[in-house]
């Protein structure tokens, strides 16, 4: 069976608790739901975790290889500074697809700039929790086609 983890990464544990107009009202555990519900229908097992600790992040992606075949990412905002994290993703050689809620693009300026997209296999952003099971079947697509 296909195997996914999704991570998140600081503060979206806060998700649906504060800045509704930029985040919605979601949970993240609504988003857990959501994905593991999503990856029943798609035959595919689900791994989901969240962390505020870049090391943890890193650790996991670390961890990744060998167990899962794909990474679903939302970094927060370790996605605008963490070369840490990028480096993490170039070292297991496991195809990753970069996340977001928001649209990153039409927010700060800083929030423009993604050391993870120059990694990743793309990235989908904008839709809320809808981007979550979007970026699993964009993941699963590209699996299918190895
Ligand atoms: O849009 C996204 O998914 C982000 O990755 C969310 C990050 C932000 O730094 C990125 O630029 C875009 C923020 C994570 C959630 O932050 C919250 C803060 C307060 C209340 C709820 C969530």
């Amino acid at each position: 069976m296909t195997s996914i983890l999704i991570l998140n990464g600081p503060n979206l544990n806060l998700l649906g608790t504060r800045q509704p107009e930029v985040y919605g009202h979601v949970t993240l555990s609504d988003i857990e739901a959501l994905c593991r519900a999503h990856g029943t229908s798609r035959g595919a097992d689900v791994t989901f975790m969240q962390s505020n600790s870049e090391g943890i992040l890193i650790d996991a992606i670390h961890d990744a290889k060998g167990v899962h075949d794909g990474i679903v990412l939302n970094a927060g905002a370790y996605t605008h500074t963490s070369i840490a994290l990028m480096d993490a993703i170039s070292s297991v050689e496991l195809p990753v697809v970069e996340l977001h809620l928001s649209n990153i693009h039409a927010r700060e300026d800083f929030r423009h700039v993604s050391y993870i997209a120059r990694v990743a296999l793309g990235v989908i952003c904008g839709f809320g929790a809808a981007g979550y099971p979007l970026a699993m079947d964009a993941l699963l697509a590209h699996l299918a086609q190895q």
